[in-house]
């Protein structure tokens, strides 16, 4: 196999980057003076003690034993973000709004406009206000809650639970379904293997140590992306990634680019064009069938369907598409066909687990990838098997660690939501510009609402949606009042018109637990500082807002935030009280010695009639029966090939592929204001991976700034060469924050004013991020400096006329009538399911499943939502009677 050195590579990576900055940084075992305490808390970059001097946050100290590889997040970034400039520090209104808040508001202004400072009182009542509007003239349907998931911070009281949780109380409004991380997968695998596998957890990581042989990366980059966790990260599986690799696992990794993961485990390279993983699966399955390889018993014992999936692969398909011949990959893939028959031969004969990542799912077609990854493992006869088989997981969330089946703290629940209407998370643009519009997801037909407010809490929404000019043209069209609730000047506070300061977790209480899967600790978020200027908490935002729509009592119940953390800690299954965790800040939750001999989907090989699958087959689905009833126009009932809407195969001459990884040195937009960000970026602004080649051609060296550029617009980042990257491809971290120049241009380099809002397709209604083509030359034209770090201008309360007369808005009373709907009783499994089991990365809805899947899914989702048996009982008859086939069952 052609080994790629690590000789030639240029010294311009992200290893060397960070390796040459320099950190303040409090080692685990530092000493501190008497004016000095320390407090615990933790964050999604790791648990630490706060060192407070005097009351002001001057450092992290990480936790011995707690955190095997803290990062530069946590310990300088967590600082330095708090005290920015970019914090907003009281409610803010934009300018043209506060002048004329019921007319004309000009739109088109946002993001230009100065903003104005505004008493509590003065901003929550002219929120208030824009939702009763909205109702009285839209219905309940007309506000959306673009806050579709959760990643603000590591608490368990989450901002977008609670504004569901408030929203409920006065009839509802539309909200999204799917996410944005795997949105195509989490539709498509339930039919598939009967579970969502990517929010899963992976096989014990002493299986791999112990029985595999070639660990296989596709799009995966465990080493970057489990820096950070949905909950608290230890980073306890970075020393045993260690331990693998010297055990004499093989690494080989599938990725257009070389990454960190790749560096730290001396993975062999395999480039490939982005979007082109189903080729190189099917070829791989086709080399496997005709030299005899393939394992028939498996596919017998194990598969429906491969009857009908062999005559595509042998090109013999109704379709006309020609064999899939690893010739017909290589043109494909840019993988020469001696090395897809090297790999396919190596796959065959050795014990190989299949690492599928996100990424390629957020594309064009992205179902097929993870599909065509299942199809030739199961050729292989390898799913089930110790050190085998596929994981769609192993980059997230410590994947690898043993489970400990316990249960951690949740946080409230999001109540009921009358208003039924959704709006795939990503389809946020289409769903503005086509009110009314019917759409499929699931094989199930929906209509879009139409939106008139948009409310956002904790998720940067004007960040994270797919071509920022589209969704910006088509706010500004149609919706009257954007309101944020975020503690930074992100883009979604720059383009709102309401700006309402949440404070951070350091300046309140919260909990947490350890280990998105393995949960075998929970965390103390105690409280460190002040409150920034005049910032609040989450919960006392939506509790005033409830307080001036009258149900300021249904939100609370009567409970401060400690009632609440004392009864989140109450249900865990720690040992020690509440008092001595909270004094020491963790608890730990042991883990029991048989999770790590754990193999996933190890139960279904072991004995596939007493375990079977959770798909319509009880087995892993070659051909999908449901798919072909949904009669979709882009998602076939078998994986195949199919082109997508851009890439380098239909490439005009120039056009490189964009992709947008998630950052390394942040949490999506998350710390891109902190300090941290100086050690990767150029010139101010976010970096570009380039190669050597598609650089020269362009007369672009290291360091020079570049524009890039498209249709939906254009941005401007600093250009890191290297060799690291092939190529025709060009990779750009997502979630810088986004500021404009005279030219419309983004001069901070925020990707999404490149990428596409095409969805992956409808079936799932995805986001197709990582499919995108774009221009770049040297940019010498770049105008001064970026200003996307910048608080906005301020102007002072008295230079606006217009008064608001909080009284004659009559809040309370309108309120009352628009809340009637909201006031039916929920069901006890209802009521759970609601509080335990839909924080984030889990359908909304009973009937997004259908029965079937519900007990797949629900195989994984109880144990993290720590329920008993008996709430699990009650659970199921809730999803049983209103699952997406209750009618028919
Ligand atoms: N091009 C491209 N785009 C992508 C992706 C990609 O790969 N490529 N990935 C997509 C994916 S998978 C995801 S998950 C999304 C991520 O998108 P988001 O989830 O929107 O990402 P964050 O930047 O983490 O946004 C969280 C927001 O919460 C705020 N916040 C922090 N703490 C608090 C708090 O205590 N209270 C409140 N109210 N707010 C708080 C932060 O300041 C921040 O603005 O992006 C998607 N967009
Ligand atoms: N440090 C850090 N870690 C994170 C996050 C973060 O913001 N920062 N976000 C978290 C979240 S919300 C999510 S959803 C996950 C995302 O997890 P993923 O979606 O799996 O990860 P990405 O970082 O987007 O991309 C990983 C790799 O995919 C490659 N890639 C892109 N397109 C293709 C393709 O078509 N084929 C192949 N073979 N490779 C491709 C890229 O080159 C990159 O190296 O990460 C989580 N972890
Ligand atoms: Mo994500």
């Amino acid at each position: 196999m052609t080994m790629i050195t690590r000789r030639g590579f240029l010294k311009t990576t992200i290893a060397t980057a960070v390796a040459g900055s320099s950190l303040r940084v409090f080692s685990p075992s530092e000493a501190f003076g008497a004016d000095t305490v320390l407090i615990p808390h933790a964050s999604h970059y790791g648990p630490f003690k706060a060192v407070v001097q005097n009351g002001v946050l001057v450092g992290v100290q990480p936790l011995k034993n707690y955190d095997a590889m803290p990062t530069e997040m946590l310990l300088d970034g967590v600082v330095s973000r708090t005290y920015h400039p970019t914090r907003v520090k009281y409610p803010m209104v934009r300018r043209s709004y506060l002048e004329n808040p019921r007319g004309d508001t000009r739109p088109e202004l946002r993001g230009k406009d100065p903003f104005v400072r505004v008493s509590w009182d003065e901003a929550l009542a002219l929120t208030a206000d824009a939702i009763l509007r909205t109702i009285e003239e839209h219905g309940n349907e007309a506000i959306f809650s673009s806050s579709y998931g959760g990643w603000s911070h590591a608490g368990s009281f989450r901002p977008q639970v609670l504004q569901g949780r408030l929203f409920g109380l006065i009839g509802g409004h539309s909200v999204t379904t799917g996410d944005y991380s795997a949105g195509a997968s989490q539709v498509s695998l339930p039919h598939i293997i009967g579970d969502m596998e990517v929010y899963s957890p992976q096989s014990a990581w002493e299986t791999v140590m112990k029985h595999t042989e070639v660990f296989v990366l596709i799009g995966c980059d465990p080493w970057k992306n489990n820096r950070i966790e949905f909950t608290v990260p230890d980073h306890q599986m970075y020393p045993l990634w260690k331990k693998i690799r010297a055990a004499g696992v093989k690494f080989i990794s599938i990725n257009p680019q070389y990454t960190t993961t790749d560096e730290a485990l001396d993975a062999d390279w395999v480039k490939i064009v982005p979007n082109t993983d189903t080729a190189l699966f099917l070829a791989m399955a086709y080399h496997v069938y005709t030299t005899g390889r393939h394992d028939q018993k498996y596919l017998d014992k194990y598969t429906v369907g491969f009857d009908k999936f062999l005559p595509y692969l042998l090109g013999k398909d109704a379709d006309g598409t020609p064999p899939k011949t690893p010739e017909w990959a290589a043109s494909i893939t840019g993988i020469p066909a001696e090395k897809i028959r090297e790999l396919a031969e190596l796959f065959a004969s050795r014990r190989t687990q299949f690492a599928g990542a996100w990424s390629l799912q957020r594309a064009h077609h992205g179902e097929m990838s993870h599909w065509a990854i299942i199809a030739l493992a199961s050729m292989l006869g390898k799913i089930g098997k110790p050190g085998e088989g596929v994981g769609f997981s192993w980059h997230y969330g410590g994947g690898g660690m043993p489970v400990s089946g316990k249960r951690g703290p949740v946080g409230l629940s999001q109540g009921r939501n009358p208003v039924k209407t959704r709006c795939p998370a990503s389809r946020i643009s289409e769903m503005l510009l086509n009110p009314g519009k019917e759409y499929t997801r699931d094989g199930s037909t929906m209509k879009y609402p139409d939106v008139h407010m948009i409310y956002n809490a904790g998720n940067n929404f004007v960040s994270h949606q797919q071509d920022t000019n589209e969704l910006l043209r088509a706010m500004n069209a149609k919706v009257h009042t954007v309101v944020n609730q975020d503690p930074w000047w992100c883009a979604s506070s720059r383009y709102a018109d309401i700006v309402l300061p949440a404070n951070t977790t350091l300046e309140r209480n919260d909990i947490s637990s350890g280990g998105t899967y393995s949960m075998d600790k929970v965390y103390a978020l105690r409280q460190v500082i002040e409150p920034y200027g005049e910032s609040l908490d989450d919960y006392e935002i939506f509790r005033r807002l409830g307080g001036m729509l009258g149900v300021e009592f249904g939100f609370t119940e009567g409970k401060t935030m400690m009632d609440w953390i004392k009864e989140a800690y109450a249900n865990t299954d720690t040992e020690i009280s509440f008092e001595e965790f909270w004094e020491t800040g963790v608890a730990d939750m042991s883990v029991p010695d048989e999770a790590r001999e754990w193999v996933r989907h190890g139960d279904f090989y072991t004995d596939p009639q007493a375990n079977p699958l959770h798909t319509q087959s009880g087995k892993i689905e070659l051909y999908c029966e449901a798919f072909a009833r949904f009669k979709m126009n882009e998602c076939p009932p078998i994986p195949k090939f199919l082109e997508p809407a851009e890439y380098l195969g239909n490439a005009k001459p120039g056009q490189v592929h964009v992709v947008s990884p998630h950052p390394y040195m942040r949490l999506h937009s998350q710390m891109a204001n902190a300090s941290i960000n100086k050690i990767l970026n150029i010139q101010d602004r976010e970096f570009a991976l380039i190669s050597v080649e598609d650089a020269k051609e362009r007369g672009v060296s290291d360091g020079d700034l570049i524009e890039v550029y498209n249709d939906r617009g254009a941005l401007i980042v600093g250009a890191r060469v290297s060799d690291k990257i092939m190529k025709g491809v060009i990779s750009i971290f997502e979630g810088a924050w986004i500021s404009k120049d005279s030219k419309g241009r983004c001069n901070s380099g925020a990707i999404n004013v490149l990428t596409t809002s095409v969805a992956s397709s409808d079936l799932s209604q995805a986001n197709s991020a990582n499919t995108c083509l774009a221009y770049f030359r040297k940019c010498e034209d770049a105008e001064g400096p970026n200003r996307a770090y910048e608080p906005p201008r301020i102007d002072e309360r008295e230079t606006v006329s217009y008064q608001t007369d909080i009284a004659a808005l009559t809040l309370e009373d309108r309120a009352f009538k628009a809340r009637s709907a909201a006031t039916e009783e929920m069901l006890p499994g209802e009521k759970l399911f609601y509080q335990r089991c839909t924080l984030c990365h889990v359908a909304r809805e009973p009937s997004d499943h259908t029965v079937l899947q519900w007990y797949g899914i629900t195989e994984s989702m109880f144990p993290r939502a720590g329920l008993t048996d008996e709430e699990r009982k009650l659970v199921m008859e809730f999803l049983e009677a209103n699952a997406k086939d209750a009618a028919v069952k």
